[in-house]
């Protein structure tokens, strides 16, 4: 991809970062010596409030009526209301959000049900390589299921203590902190397990299919 010499391994990373800086002429967010830089993947930079991005409908779900069904290859599908997702032992973990338009914020503390648990109570099978989620307001995007193994990956209800707001999701989002933001899905309705990848909304519009902001996953 690059001409000129080989870039040594430890380099590699920056010199990504820097090339990305000049393509959108955006300064570094903070000096590598920063200990907070290092926990910003490289082209991100910090912000303290917590922007709402979306497609622009904010549906409006009665938790009463909200349910998630999960489907596909899985020995036990299941269609989970609120208080089912309560009746599984929270789940309270503090993660960094990364968004592919150069945002992060750090320390968010999500409550909800880890994917771990959800994965133990439908068993995918063998073939299920993939998960497909579906949103209320059409929004749709895709992970291998190895993100749904990750162990701050979640099913989200809370966030600071709080009920998840209508903006940001609520009643219930899915939570993938070891991936670019697009993959956390608001308002989801379905997690489909699949031997395909199949691509989402932004996966089809140029997003990365896996999305790793530590690799700088953001386009292609
Ligand atoms: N249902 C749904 N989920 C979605 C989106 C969306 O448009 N619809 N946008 C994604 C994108 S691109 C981002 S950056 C985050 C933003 O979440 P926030 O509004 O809570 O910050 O939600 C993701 N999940
Ligand atoms: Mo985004």
């Amino acid at each position: 991809m690059t001409d000129g010499p080989p870039i040594p391994a430890d380099r590699a990373k920056l010199v990504a970062a820097k090339t990305a800086w000049a393509r959108d002429r955006r300064a570094p967010a903070a000096r590598p010596s920063d200990p907070e830089s290092r926990r910003l993947p490289p082209g991100q930079h910090r912000v303290r409030d917590w922007p709402v991005l979306d497609l622009g409908t904010h549906p409006n779900l009665n938790p009463k009526d909200w349910r998630l069904s999960v489907e596909g290859l899985v020995a036990a599908p299941t269609v989970l209301s609120l208080a089912d997702l309560e009746s599984i032992p929270p789940f309270e973990v503090t993660a960094d959000i990364h968004c592919v338009t150069a945002w992060s914020r750090l320390d968010n503390r999500w409550r909800g049900v880890s994917t771990r648990d959800l994965i133990a109570e439908v068993r995918p099978r063998d073939d299920a390589r993939f998960v497909i989620v579906k949103s209320h307001d059409g929004y749709t995007t895709n992970l291998s299921v190895d993100w749904l193994y990750e162990p701050d990956s979640l099913i989200a209800t809370h966030w600071e203590g709080r009920p998840l707001t209508r903006e940001h999701g609520g009643p219930v989002r899915l939570v993938v902190p070891a991936l670019y933001f697009w993959k956390s899905a608001k308002w989801i309705r379905s997690i489909r397990f699949v031997a395909q990848d199949v691509k989402g909304f932004w996966e089809a519009r140029g997003y990365h299919g896996v999305g790793d902001p530590w690799k700088e996953q953001r386009y292609g």
